[in-house]
């Protein structure tokens, strides 16, 4: 029986190379995002379906639960971002409402909406891979409410785990450092091209999205025993958020 799996924020980087991955790997892939031109191109590339879908919007995570039906294998809450990168005094609080919705409240209302699904995979095998972040260890200045939506991120996965302790279904978390998308750096600052590229500046090899998609392609295709709690992945020369190696 082929496997399905939803990924969210399925239109660009780490959720567009995540769907891909996983369809390389044999899953029927639910391509949910907003921009409906851009998952419908990604499911015809993959032979998968598209789902316009807004994770923040209930009516819209409803209609996503109602196209994936019955039962589900695999969800992966890659849906997120951060924006804006001021200090806390400085900071916008509408910035720090859309990264705590799109961030903790979208995925909890995605989870809520398929978990039944999930626990009715196949032999009990279901799957959450929550997509968090470095940033949600550690804090930075600047960091302000995406160090927050991230951190909760990584709560709202450990207690989720322990909540479904004993049900047929695992709950996971990736947490990647520096991965260079084409919008995650330009939606943080805005637009502004300079001060995207200057996060990644003369820095050899950032992770990519295919990385990242790499590691979420692991950790829901183990053994369905095998709970990979929380896998963190930095590129090789970002050793902290503090201490990247940058040749000028
Ligand atoms: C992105 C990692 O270092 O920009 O999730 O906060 S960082």
């Amino acid at each position: 029986m082929t496997r399905h799996a939803v990924v969210t924020g399925a239109s660009s980087g780490i959720g567009a190379a995540t769907a891909r991955s996983l369809a390389a790997t044999g899953f029927h892939v639910f391509c949910a995002a907003r921009r409906t031109e851009r998952v419908t191109a990604l499911a015809a590339e993959i032979g998968g379906t598209a789902v316009t879908c807004d994770v923040t919007d209930p009516a819209s995570v409803t209609a996503l639960a109602e196209v994936v039906g019955e039962r589900l294998d695999v969800l992966v809450n890659n849906a997120g971002g951060a924006f804006g990168a001021a200090t806390v005094a400085e900071s916008d609080p509408d910035d720090w409402r859309r990264m705590y919705e799109v961030n903790v409240i979208g995925l909890v209302q995605v989870t809520r909406a398929l978990l039944p699904a999930l626990l009715a995979a196949d032999d009990g095998a279901g799957i959450i891979c929550n997509v968090g972040s470095t940033a949600g260890r550690i804090a930075y200045e600047g960091g302000g409410g995406y160090t927050v939506a991230k951190h909760g991120t990584q709560v709202v996965t450990e207690t989720l785990r322990l909540e479904l302790w004993d049900q047929p279904v695992r709950v996971t978390e990736v947490a990647p450092g520096m991965v260079r998308t084409d919008e995650f750096a330009l939606t943080r600052f805005d637009g502004d091209a300079e001060k995207a590229a200057a996060v990644y500046a003369g820095v050899a090899e950032p992770l990519v999205a295919e990385d990242v998609a790499d590691a979420i392609t692991w950790m829901v295709t183990r053994p369905r025993h095998v709970n990979i709690d929380e896998l963190v992945l930095r590129p090789r020369a970002q050793a902290s958020q503090f201490k990247v190696h940058r040749a000028h």
